[in-house]
Order: structure tokens, then C-alpha cells, then sequence
């Protein structure tokens, strides 16, 4: 037996004695595993991880799981929930091991050393996407590059449906002295449109698909969509 199946099994012993939370196990830890589950297994992502798919039977207690979570101390799993309440879902994701359901609306690319998720399905404003971004450890996108700008680009364009995304750059003292906000540092990279930035009273920024993804200065109420960075 190698170390990756007697680690598997006894995942699945650990598993298997938790109680409170029925019919619960992993089809696969294998990181290989195509994104196709069988019946009654759906497939999981381990949020923060790079590259994990696992199939997960649905917990027989939540009606349409979205997230599993395990505690980080002994692995034993703690629950399953809906991620309609973002704030909840984000305090169990700090301290506790936390899967996410994978849908086909979830894009996740690789650039370097950094992965981006954009969840095509889902808008909301700038507030809701701090959060969800940090649901994956990750920040609202900053390109720093023209290199990474370009990737980026080159995503978004292929993606349907998508127009409008928020970036992780924020104005706060209304006087166009860009930061990243997850950093706190000073943009030194900027691919603003033609007559932007605009106004001096607008705090957040996006890329607009109809001038070629190039950077605007918006509110921050907006619903947009949001590509997350992690790095
Ligand atoms: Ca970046």
C-alpha cells in the first residue's frame, strides 16, 4: 500500500465515523481524477489548493450542498451548507478546511503563479466580491502587467456573456492615487481607457469589454462580474 492510499483510507476511516452527517465521502483524492463524477457523486474543489477535483456524495442533510467543510485540526467534517449567506460561509472558511461545489459556470485559469476564478453565472457589487473572492484566498483581480493585462484579455474574450468585471483597484482618496486594495500598495501598472479615469467620486475600477477590457472609474454598487486573483 503507498503512502497516497493509506492516507486515502484512513481519510475515508475519519470519514466514515463522523457522525450527524450521513452518507458523506470522497470518491477520489486523487488529483487526477477528471471532472466527472459517478451517480450521486458530484465534483469538489478544494478552495485555495491548486488543482484538487474530488467527487463528494451530496450531504444527506442540506438540500443542495454548495460547500463542504472539514475542521483543519482533526479532519473530521463539520457540515455542509448553501453559500446564499457569504459572510457564514467565509468565517468557516478561515478555520476550517473548505470544498467548493464545481459548476460549468466556474472558470479557474493559470497565468505563472497565479490562478483566477471567475464565476460566470454569478454578479454582484464590489462589497460582495471582496467577499467572495476571499472565499478562494484569493483578492479581486489586479493586473500589474501589460503581460498579465494581456492574459487576461485574452480570457475574458472568450468567456460569454461576460462585459463588465471589477478589479481589485479603489481610489480612496477620490484623487485618482490608484491602490490595490488587498495590498495597499500603489498601482504602478494602469491600462485606462480613452477619457478615463473619469470623475473624482468614484471609488471602485473594472474592465469593459467594449473598449477592449481597458480600464474604467465606477461606483462601487454596480453588479458585475468579478475575476478573483490568487497568488
Ligand atoms: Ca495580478
Amino acid at each position: 500500500m503507498n503512502l497516497t492510499v493509506y492516507l486515502y483510507a484512513v481519510f475515508l476511516i475519519a470519514v466514515k465515523e463522523i457522525k450527524g452527517l450521513k452518507n458523506y465521502k470522497f470518491l477520489s483524492g486523487n488529483s487526477n481524477v477528471d471532472k466527472v463524477c459517478a451517480v450521486n457523486y458530484r465534483v469538489f474543489t478544494k478552495v485555495g489548493v491548486s488543482g484538487t477535483i474530488e467527487c463528494a456524495t451530496e450531504c444527506s442533510e442540506t438540500n443542495g450542498c454548495d460547500a463542504i467543510f472539514f475542521s483543519s485540526v482533526n479532519g473530521s467534517c463539520i457540515g455542509c451548507r448553501k453559500l446564499t449567506d457569504l459572510s457564514s460561509a467565509l468565517v468557516a472558511s478561515t478555520t476550517n478546511v473548505f470544498y467548493q461545489l464545481v459548476n460549468e459556470n466556474f472558470l479557474e485559469w493559470h497565468y505563472g503563479k497565479s490562478r483566477y476564478f471567475l464565476d460566470v453565472s454569478k454578479t454582484m457589487n464590489y462589497s460582495d466580491a471582496k467577499v467572495h473572492c476571499q472565499l478562494f484566498g484569493a483578492h479581486v483581480v489586479v493586473p500589474d502587467s501589460q503581460d498579465e493585462q494581456n492574459f487576461l484579455i485574452d480570457r475574458l474574450s472568450s468567456t460569454t456573456d461576460v462585459s463588465l468585471t471589477f478589479m481589485g483597484i479603489i481610489d480612496p482618496t477620490f484623487t485618482h492615487a490608484f491602490l490595490a486594495e488587498h495590498s495597499g500598495t500603489t498601482v504602478n501598472y494602469a491600462y485606462w481607457a480613452p477619457g478615463q479615469p473619469a470623475g473624482y467620486d468614484r471609488l471602485c475600477t473594472s474592465m469593459y469589454l467594449g473598449h477592449g477590457w481597458k480600464w474604467h472609474n465606477n461606483d462601487c454598487y454596480y453588479s458585475y462580474h468579478v475575476v478573483c486573483e490568487y497568488e
